[in-house]
């Protein structure tokens, strides 16, 4: 039997302990600052845990805002040492990264305001949630509706097989990357963390980003249109609508734009013989044919044309995916159930699937999923990802974003004192 109490006690001491001054790290040894989306799903959870918090770490991830409307994904402290975390400043040259993270903060805004109205916050953030979008759609939309990524870190799902064709016409500097020291795998387990030959490509592309001043372009190496990150990037929109009409100002752009980019994804990547979506490279101008758990975010979205969002259930709950899902297809010949997001089940994206369940009309599922969700925690803690076969949890302990989804899935049994 599920003890929520428990489980909400424990999450709550997980965010506690993962507090720092003014924003929350995902985990205390293997990420010692601030991370962009992490910040986004880490204050849905703090919304009923510490609602002053939720709006604390908000701030202090856009206060890194640049001027130019990028939300970094990473804003380093300046407290931690530059051997506690690989590449840190040093390597990027400033005190954040140069690139970003999904954006799912519009979305995050509003739900900590559900749940603690504050139109004076929702004001606050709106205009910088506004530029963040601005800055995709300037600066990484090469002309087809959609945003590309230019760093597989910019997608959150690192080493999903979703970039392998990508990146397999990158080199594998492994020579370069003995320079360095992968402060990743003294922390954590080798076989659970990116391979040498998947680091050694992920420094030599954001070295080549950061040489051209972080400046976008055409030429960049690696320019990829991920499903996920854009199902976000209209999600972000439909959040702004509805911030923007609490605030007085009008929801019509954002709606408009939420449905164009959602018509986007349909156009460019969409795959109607398998039911899915599918990263497509811009350089090669094929789609991938990993089946990865990104290709099913579009149930997010709640416009999604009715058979479109029946086929993407099917997926999910075929042995492919799995309650709760697997990060990639376990039937592949290549899946991996310890290696990061080759395999390994992470709350995150069940969490952002569960809520497209309940979008689509389909509670009894998205009620499996979400015990499905809490039992894991519940029996192995507030890990970062799960083995898919035993639920054993792996990579860092005390992880931020679980704890912090946990509260949410369990909508409001707040620890006691
Ligand atoms: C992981 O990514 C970082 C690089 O950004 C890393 O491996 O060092 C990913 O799981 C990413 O989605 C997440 O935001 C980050 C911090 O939790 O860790």
């Amino acid at each position: 039997m599920l003890d929520e109490g428990e489980l909400a006690r424990n999450a709550v001491a997980v965010l506690r302990g993962n507090w720092i001054r003014e924003h929350t790290v995902p985990a205390r040894t293997l990420y010692p600052h601030q991370w962009s989306w992490d910040a986004a799903f880490i204050a849905v959870g703090l919304a009923y845990a510490d609602p002053e918090r939720a709006w604390a770490d908000l701030r202090s991830l856009f206060s890194a805002q640049w001027a130019d409307g990028r939300v970094p994904h990473i804003v380093f402290d300046p407290d931690v040492s530059e051997r506690d975390y690989f590449p840190g400043p040093g390597f990027w040259g400033r005190q954040t990264t140069g690139i970003v993270q999904p954006p799912v903060h519009a979305r995050a805004v509003w739900l900590v305001h559900q749940r603690h109205p504050s139109p004076q916050r929702l004001r606050e953030f709106y205009p910088k949630l506004v530029h963040q979008q601005e800055y995709l759609a300037r600066h990484r939309d090469y002309g087809g509706g959609l945003v590309s990524i230019v760093h597989p870190w910019e997608s959150g799902l690192d080493n999903s097989p979703a970039w392998d064709d990508a990146l397999s016409a990158i080199p594998a500097d492994l020579d370069m990357l003995r320079q360095y020291r992968r402060r990743d795998i003294e922390v954590a387990a080798v076989s659970h963390r990116p391979t040498d030959r998947d680091y050694a490509r992920y420094i030599g592309l954001a070295a080549s980003y950061r040489d051209v001043g972080y400046q976008d372009s055409a030429k960049h190496p690696f320019l990829v249109e991920c499903p996920a990150f854009n199902t976000l990037y209209a999600d972000a929109e439909l959040a702004l609508a509805e911030i923007a009409e609490a605030i007085g100002q009008a929801p019509a752009p954002h709606r408009q734009r939420a449905h164009d980019i959602q018509e986007a994804l349909l156009q460019r990547l969409f795959d109607s013989s398998t039911g899915l979506f599918y990263a497509l490279d811009l350089h090669s101008e094929k789609r991938t044919e990993a089946r990865c758990i990104s290709g099913l975010l579009p149930l997010l979205l709640p416009g999604l044309p009715l058979a479109i969002a029946d086929g993407l259930v099917r997926e999910l709950t075929s042995t492919r995916f799995g309650i709760p899902a697997a990060s990639y297809d376990r039937t592949a010949p290549d899946f991996d159930t310890l290696r990061y997001w080759r395999g390994p089940v992470w709350i995150n994206m069940n969490w952002l699937l569960w809520r497209g369940l309940k979008a689509h009309g389909r509670p009894e599922l998205a009620e499996q999923l979400r015990m499905a969700l809490l039992t894991l925690i519940a029996e192995h803690g507030c890990f970062e990802y799960f083995a898919p076969d035993t639920g054993e949890g792996i990579g860092g302990s005390e992880f931020s974003w679980t704890a912090a989804l946990a509260l949410d899935l369990m909508g409001g049994i707040i620890a006691g004192p």
